[in-house]
């Protein structure tokens, strides 16, 4: 049975992963903060909470990722901890760098001294692309990162590059473009606005803030992307591949979907800060601008081009964009009926 460690195990894509990689024979550890509370819930939510083995680690210790890793001996690491908040980077750029790129730097350092032979994923990230150089973005594209995260990863990105080509760790850096579920994180756009339009619905909510409406994105279903990362670390050599669908879509477009999943067609109105979105129907503002969504420096348009990954892996996206919006605002209209019966999650 092979063993996989993964950091970042509560979160959308360590949940995804931990399934994925289950069903496929693996005993899979889960690295867990000792200073946060442990939480299942994604876990529980597919499932598999109970057949995960948890381990303290803490990536900001050098030490205790070494102790991590000669306890659980994994033949595969996937790196998937960070501060992943773009917004919260600005905020707290200093512990953003310190997990999610030296914790990066940290776990190759291990890597290379206690066994050279695990193979490591590292989760890249389109917001790498940033002030894009090119479209659609690829593996050849040059990076321009707009935030503190978007540099912390690219640093994670490159040290990942460099322990391959210095000490030929098997290392793989999975540039994955933005990728969305019923698990995504609510401070992320897509679910809070799926969240949002399933309490509008049940009425628990009247309206929907967001920030810059026209940022456009190329949204991806959570659950199809980790078998990504699995096939980069079954490959004879270790590469980087940018694993995305090719299609962009705007924050606004994702509005639209998302409120027509609930039978509402939205009109705008306005420009600027005063723009709103009406229910066609009724005129009753539904959606309004709010500027503390706005970010110091905003990424405008991601749109990738997964042809490596295509053809070298056998990868292919399947989920479409109005099919993952229908399937997050089904998956909230549940929760939140539970929610509004006291229920929870
Ligand atoms: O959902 P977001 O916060 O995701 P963002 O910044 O693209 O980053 C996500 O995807 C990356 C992959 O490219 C990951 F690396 C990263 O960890 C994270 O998972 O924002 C998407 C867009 C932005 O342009 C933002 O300004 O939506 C815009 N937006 C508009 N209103 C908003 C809001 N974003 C958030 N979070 N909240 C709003 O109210």
């Amino acid at each position: 049975m092979k063993r996989a460690l993964i950091t970042g195990i509560t979160g959308q894509d360590g949940a995804y992963l931990s399934k994925f990689l289950l069903e496929k024979g693996y005993d899979v550890y889960g690295a867990f903060r000792r200073t946060a509370d442990l939480n299942v819930n994604k876990l529980r939510f597919l499932g598999v909470e109970d057949r995960i083995h948890f381990v303290p680690l803490e990536l900001l210790e050098y030490s205790n990722i070494c102790k991590a890793i000669e306890k659980v001996r994994p033949e595969e690491i996937y790196n998937l901890a960070a501060q992943s908040f773009v917004s919260l980077s600005f905020e707290e750029p200093v512990f953003t760098s310190e997990v999610t790129a030296i914790g990066t730097l940290r776990v190759l350092e291990a890597i290379r001294a206690i066994n050279s032979r695990i193979k490591f994923y590292q989760a890249s990230s389109s917001e790498m692309f940033g002030k894009v150089q090119a479209k659609p973005q690829n593996e050849a594209t040059s990076f321009y990162p707009r935030s503190p995260y978007a540099v912390s990863k690219l640093f994670g990105h490159w040290i990942s590059v460099n322990y391959r080509e210095s000490y030929g760790l098997f290392a793989c850096s999975g540039i994955l473009f933005n990728h969305e579920s019923p698990l995504r994180g609510l401070e992320f756009v897509t679910r809070k606005i799926t969240y949002s339009v399933a309490r509008i619905k049940l009425g628990l909510q009247d309206e929907l803030k967001l920030g810059q409406l026209d940022s456009k994105r190329d949204w991806g279903y959570a659950a199809e992307y980790v078998q990504a990362m699995w096939l980069m670390l079954q490959q004879e050599k270790p590469d980087d591949y940018v694993i995305a669908t090719g299609e962009t879509h705007s924050v606004r477009e994702f509005v639209e979907a998302a409120f027509e999943q609930i039978g509402i067609k939205l009109e705008w109105s306005g420009k600027g800060v005063e723009e709103k979105g009406r229910d066609a129907k009724t005129g009753k503002t539904l959606v309004s601008i709010d500027p503390q969504y706005f970010r110091p420096a905003e990424v405008d348009l991601l749109m990738g081009d997964a042809s490596k990954a295509k053809k070298a892996l056998g990868w292919n996206p399947k989920t479409t964009f109005k099919d993952l919006v229908g399937i997050m605002v089904e998956s909230d209209l549940k929760l939140v009926e539970r929610e509004k019966k006291g229920k929870g999650l």
